[in-house]
């Protein structure tokens, strides 16, 4: 059984989807995302920085999503959530999956928490407004001649 570290409105909603379409059996374990309430201490055990998704199973624990996808998917492979191991579509699967993770989360960081990247009012207005979404849109969405069939078109 799957434990996961959980919130409304969070990266971790996207690893409850996967659960859900893999039909595993899992808990959802309460947590918050807000500033100046508390994490519960088993999940800062696993990720200090505080962050979610966690996710725990028999083999031990993890955070990252772009990881945690990948394990579950690749894990539960019959589910065909992702492209296999040497299907040509798995390199667009793993860049944008790594973009969003390594980029677009970064960014909501400097977003939702500019308190953490500056210590000036006027740093942290330009923290919150330093990212523009239509630029990852540009990025992720609308590059056809990148985009093997089936991916990206919905
Ligand atoms: N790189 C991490 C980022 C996860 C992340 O930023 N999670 C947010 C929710 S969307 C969070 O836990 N925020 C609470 C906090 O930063 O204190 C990942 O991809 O899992």
């Amino acid at each position: 059984m799957y434990k996961l570290y959980y919130a409304p409105r969070s990266a971790s909603m996207g690893v409850r989807v996967i659960l859900d379409e893999i039909g595993a059996p899992y808990e959802l374990l309460e947590t918050s995302i807000m500033k100046g309430e508390q994490r519960p201490p088993e999940q800062m055990k696993i990720n200090p920085n505080g962050w979610i998704p966690v996710l725990l199973c028999d083999s031990g624990t993890m955070y990252e999503c772009a990881a945690i996808t990948i394990y579950l998917c690749d894990r539960h492979s019959e589910s065909r959530l992702a492209p296999m191991i040497n299907e040509s579509t798995r390199a667009l699967y793993l860049q944008t999956l790594v973009y969003f993770s390594n980029s677009v989360q970064n960014a909501f960081q400097l977003t939702y928490y500019p308190d953490r990247f500056a210590n000036s009012p006027q740093r942290r207005a330009r923290c919150a407004t330093a990212w523009q979404p239509s630029t990852t849109g540009d990025l992720v969405g609308n590059r056809p001649a990148d985009r093997p069939q089936g991916m990206g078109t919905g």
